[in-house]
């Protein structure tokens, strides 16, 4: 018998890559995944963990059905229960904390892969909205909070974020970013490895500042270690440089620049040297080249932002790139035109910042979160606002948040806990019940996130390649379930036309709220020419010259000198000198791996393990640790015991481990992540250390590193 295949063009949203993909695929087997060569975006590119996307699709550990867990820790057992009752038990439990003890005793939080789901954008977001908990977390406040908040504070939109336009740039200064390995973040950059190709064929230069001599690192034109957690002093120099070497002229729409000169005068080179090991006269080039460039651009990612001054680094980034003069100009940093303009439409919120605390620690709330490292102790200090009841969709913060080990016993005292989610995995396992979607290949895509932080303007909607069973429920769908149900049981009910409402914009698909929201813009791209051009319609490169337009900010101006970041540089301005020595752990990620959740899938974790703690040499001999062996790594939170292995790339004085590891809690997980060597890094790292917007210091965590 001959075998029937067939050809499907499909989309990986496994990272903010967004690669274009092509499927082979007979009858409901995913044989085969490659780049699709069509994609404007794209062109061609995947990575190994692209290809694992049908790895995810045929997993037999996968949940396809709802489950509920009878017993616990290594006890606990998973009944597969119907739909129906599934939803009711959830809406039952929701709704009984609440009525009882109020809308903050429900706390939930939301993970990554929530940004890269289209269903979860249009009805995740309505569904948390009409639960009106101020008890809400996510990943951002790991992640790019200080990025967000600097938008708001300067711009006016916290997802109005300017992009490095890499493909005209000149001369690109990457600090605290790895997108060999990541693919890029906060730029959507598929193809990183051929951009820079392309880059260094035109002539310009890539520069890395990172205390670890990274993939990235090797193919750039430069690399300097810095001192974990001190890049602050390094970009405050430069400005520094930039106002005492220059007279920087600003477009008339932005204020504030005279406050900026104040501020970075005492910043000198030679201050930035003492406290990142970067030499003064490094400093001072690095930013006369900025200044100099035919077109530069500053980035900088999670080793800054996830840093103790993220805000302030983010910053100055902007700063940089507007004193330069390379804002919204070709080569530097530029906003993006989508079609469907998620900041222009007010389809996602402006922001706003210290609206209210939360109850215990007095951390200010981001546009509507509060600090995901406050997670814990609202769920364990008692009195009124306790957190009592959890939802978690997509998130895994047991390895993904600071101090992740005490979080995990915290959940255990819940009186109710539902999770949407494809796994059982290291915080889902406390759940009660477990909704599972749909994956990526049984869903319809638009991505409303990633397009917007693209580095070219391109648009694409991809249908779903498999039909989804009968007895399967998309995410929309579930949290349509979730929101009706639990709404209806609440003693609090919203006015009459208020539901009504609510339960239309429920009801109606994502597909066909993109189709609307394409109406909208003024791109001219609809669905049905998207339908037509499944790879992809290209819209061209980023345009420059959009400012001040298309400044969200009412009165359309840039405030270069908000005052929380003021505020935050003289607390920075009074530190006087490094921590005294010790060591300091940073983390890292792998091309093969995806945060904590696909370590189940054979062909991302076969051959050389990789979740040792990396260390120089010279750390290890004065340690007496042999290559190989095995340490105790501890910080003031917890201990850890691992392998450790020498890396000539680690600067002296720093270690690192990867994050998403350890996995063996309790033996309740997957069978082959299970099996998957290595401890979390977030055992080690300090719910305390935190940067002004309450994001967690993730890098930079003080350690110290001893023989088994
Ligand atoms: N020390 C340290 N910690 C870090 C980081 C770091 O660099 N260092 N990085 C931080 C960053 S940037 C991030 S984004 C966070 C990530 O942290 P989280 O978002 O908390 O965790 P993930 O590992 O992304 O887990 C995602 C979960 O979603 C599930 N999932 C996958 N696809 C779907 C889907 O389509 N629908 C649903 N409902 N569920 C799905 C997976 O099974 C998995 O359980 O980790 C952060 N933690
Ligand atoms: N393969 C893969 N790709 C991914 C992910 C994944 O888990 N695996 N996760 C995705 C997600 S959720 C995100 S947010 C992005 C993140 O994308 P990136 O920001 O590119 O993430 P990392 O690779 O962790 O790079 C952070 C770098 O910061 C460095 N660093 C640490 N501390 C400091 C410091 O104090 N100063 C400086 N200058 N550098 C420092 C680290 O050594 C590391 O090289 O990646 C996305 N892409
Ligand atoms: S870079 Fe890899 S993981 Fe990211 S979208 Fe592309 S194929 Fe997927
Ligand atoms: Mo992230």
């Amino acid at each position: 018998m001959t075998r029937q295949w067939e050809k499907r063009i499909g989309v990986c949203n496994l990272c903010e890559a967004i690669c274009g993909v092509e499927l082979t695929i007979e009858g409901r087997e995913v044989t085969g995944v490659r780049g699709n060569p069509a994609d404007p975006l794209s062109r061609g590119h995947i990575c190994p963990k692209g290809v694992a996307i049908a790895d995810v699709y045929a997993d037999p550990d996968r949940l396809r059905r709802p489950v509920r867990r009878v017993g616990e820790g290594a006890d606990a057992a998973w009944q597969e229960i119907g739909w129906d009752e599934a939803f009711d038990l959830v809406a039952d439990n929701l709704a009984r904390v609440i009525n009882e003890h109020g809308d903050d005793a429900l706390g939930v939080y939301l993970g990554n892969p929530n940004a890269h789901s289209l269903g979860s954008m249009t009805h995740g977001t309505a569904m948390f909205k009409s639960f009106r908990t101020r008890n809400r977390y996510s990943a951002t406040s790991v992640d790019q909070l200080p990025h967000q908040l600097v938008a708001h504070l300067m711009f006016g939109h916290q997802l109005f974020l300017p992009v490095p336009d890499i493909d005209r740039t000149s001369w690109f200064l990457v600090i605290g970013a790895n997108p060999m390995a990541s693919n890029g973040s906060l730029m959507t950059v598929p193809d990183f490895p051929q951009r820079v190709r392309d880059l260094h064929t035109r002539g310009g230069r890539m520069v890395v500042l990172d205390p670890r001599r990274t993939e990235t690192a090797k193919v750039a034109d430069e690399h300097h270690f810095v001192r974990p957690g001190t890049d602050a002093w390094v970009l405050l120099a430069m400005l520094h440089v930039l106002t005492t070497e220059s007279t920087p002229a600003v477009a008339a729409y932005v204020d504030g620049l005279a406050t900026v000169v104040d501020l970075v005068a005492d910043f000198t080179p030679e201050r930035a040297e003492a406290m990142s090991g970067l030499p003064a006269e490094e400093v001072r080039r690095l930013a006369r080249e900025l200044l100099t460039a035919d077109a530069g651009v500053v980035y900088s990612r999670i080793g800054v932002s996830a840093g103790p001054w993220g805000t302030v680094c983010q910053w100055a980034v902007n700063c940089l790139n507007i004193l330069s003069g390379n804002l919204d100009r070709a080569g530097g940093a530029m906003f993006t035109s989508p079609a469907i303009d998620a900041v222009g439409t007010g389809l996602i919120g402006r922001g706003h910042h210290g609206a209210w605390r939360s109850r215990v620690r007095g951390l200010p709330e981001t546009a509507g979160e509060l600090p995901v490292s406050a997670l814990r102790e609202e769920i364990e200090t008692p009195g009124e606002g306790q957190v009592r009841a959890l939802l978690t969709v997509a998130g895994n913060p047991v390895l993904s948040t600071p101090d992740g080990a005490r979080l995990d016993g915290a959940l255990r005292g819940l009186d109710f806990m539902a999770a949407v989610d494809i796994y059982v995995n290291e915080t889902t396992r406390h759940a009660d019940v477990i909704l599972p979607p749909t994956t990526a290949l049984e869903r319809d895509h638009y991505d409303l996130v990633f397009h917007l932080l693209a580095v070219r303007d391109t648009a694409r909607f991809t249908p779903a390649v498999f039909e989804k069973e009968a007895d399967q429920r998309h995410d929309w769908q579930i949290f349509r379930e979730l929101t009706l149900r639990t709404a209806a049981r609440l003693s609090r009910k919203a006015p009459l036309k208020k539901r009504l409402v609510q339960r239309a914009r429920l009801t109606a698909s994502p597909t066909f709220l993109v189709g609307q929201l394409l109406r909208r813009g003024s791109s001219g791209v609809t669905l049905a020419k998207l339908r037509a051009r499944p790879s992809g319609i290209d819209l061209g490169p980023l345009r420059g010259g959009q400012l001040p337009g298309r400044l969200p900010a009412k009165g359309k101006r840039i405030d270069l000198a908000p005052a929380l970041v003021v505020q935050d540089v003289a607390r920075l301005a009074a530190v006087e000198a490094p921590e005294p020595d010790g060591l300091l752990l940073i983390g890292r990620r792998h091309k093969q791996d995806c945060n904590s959740w696909m370590h189940n899938s054979e062909r991302l974790t076969r051959g050389r393990p990789r979740h040792q703690l990396l260390m120089n040499p010279a750390d290890l001999a004065e340690r007496a640790i042999a290559d190989g062996s095995r340490v105790r790594v501890t910080s003031r939170v917890g201990s850890v015991e691992v392998e450790a292995a020498a890396s000539d790339d680690l600067m002296p004085g720093v270690v690192s481990l990867p994050h998403g590891y350890g996995h063996a809690r309790d033996g309740v997980l997957m069978s082959r992540s299970r099996e998957v060597p290595g401890v979390s890094i977030n055992d080690l790292t300090d719910p305390e250390l935190l940067d002004v917007s309450g994001n967690a210091a993730l890098n930079g965590v003080p350690v110290s590193v001893t023989a088994i």
